[in-house]
């Protein structure tokens, strides 16, 4: 069964930015979906629990040079 959580991007400021996110996110094991609000500097994600947790996808982010804040 699927989720579907939101972030706070910090450090997100161009398109550039938002895409290198939704490649590399998008590209990990368990993320179904991933869109990136640029001008809100959020995301939203849906995932498979069972396969990747958001801490995971939130190192992920973090080694790129973010830092993420999920909302739920
Ligand atoms: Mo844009 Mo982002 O010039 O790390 S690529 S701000």
């Amino acid at each position: 069964m699927s989720k579907t959580i939101q972030a706070q991007i910090k450090g997100m400021h161009c398109a550039a930015c938002s895409g290198r996110i939704e490649r590399v996110v998008g590209g990990m094991d368990g993320v179904d979906e991933i869109s990136v609000n640029l001008a809100a500097e959020t995301i939203s994600m849906t995932y498979d629990p069972e396969t990747v947790t958001p801490d995971q996808v939130g190192d992920r982010i973090k080694d790129l040079g973010f830092e993420a804040a999920f909302i739920n």
